[in-house]
């Protein structure tokens, strides 16, 4: 049967989304004054997380709006021949801004590294794939999906080698303060970005979860992954000297 759900988040309007709308919204207002108050030179790392956060905010703030989702043809799990016909609501506003905000967290994370421009372009190259995989394989209303998310899941394991091998050893040779820096961000970054691709399993892609538990899922996740990774890691950067990034 069709996944169901107690809350009602994705029916009657959101308290849930909205809230996760002002976390996204405030944290960014912290991060604007912030930024503008260190001199010039100084605020590449504030800069970024400026962008991450209004599109975060602009896209809960769709959601929490009912907009940018719509139904698709879908499976239900254990049950697909007697739900012929049936739909699911796929929030793809979630992946305009997966697209624009995952190669800037990779940004904020790997430019203070000297990892070489052109291994940070693959990087961000394999993580746009992997969003737009993701996408892919959400609207298509057939076992095909699957085809997309294992591209998604071998572009993630790129991106895992990368943070964890030449990325880190290029930090380690900047000196003892950057890597631990590098270190801290970069573990708490790979495991979280694990649980996005279960939270995909059971939602766009098997159909096990509702939207409403997808919702809840992906808002914490979002919360995690944006504002509590920008304070931790900019919080770090306190004391290091920014400019001999020549950023
Ligand atoms: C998808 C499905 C295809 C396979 C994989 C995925 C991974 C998504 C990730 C998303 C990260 C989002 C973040 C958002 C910011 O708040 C697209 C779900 C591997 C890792 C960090």
């Amino acid at each position: 049967n069709p996944p169901t759900s107690a809350i009602d988040i994705t029916t009657h309007g959101s308290n849930w989304l909205w809230a996760v709308f002002a976390v996204m919204l405030l944290s960014d207002i912290i991060m604007i004054v912030w930024a503008y108050s260190l001199p010039r030179g100084q605020r590449v790392f504030h800069l970024l997380p400026i962008a991450i956060l209004t599109t975060a905010a602009i896209a809960y703030f769709s959601m929490a709006s009912d907009l940018g989702g719509t139904p698709v043809q879908a499976e239900f799990f254990g049950n697909r021949h007697q739900n012929q016909g049936q739909t699911r609501a796929i929030w793809y506003v979630r992946y305009i801004d997966w697209v624009i905000t995952t190669p800037l967290l990779l940004m904020e994370l790997l430019l203070g590294t000297g990892l070489p421009l052109s291994d940070i372009f693959v990087t961000v190259f394999m993580d746009i794939a992997m969003i737009v995989a993701g996408l892919v394989g959400a609207l298509v209303p057939s076992t095909y999906k699957w085809g997309y998310f294992a591209g998604g899941m071998a572009a993630l394991f790129f991106i895992w080698y990368i943070l964890l091998g030449p990325a880190r050893a290029s930090a380690e040779l900047i000196g003892p303060d950057v890597r631990s820096i590098y270190l801290r961000s970069a573990a708490f970054l790979s495991f979280l970005w694990l649980l996005y691709p279960i939270a995909w399993g059971l939602s766009d892609g098997g159909n096990v979860i509702h939207p409403d538990s997808e919702m809840v899922f992906y808002g914490i996740l979002d919360i995690l992954a944006k504002p509590v990774f920008i304070f931790i890691h900019i919080a770090s950067l306190r004391g290091v000297d920014m400019s001999r990034f020549g950023l």
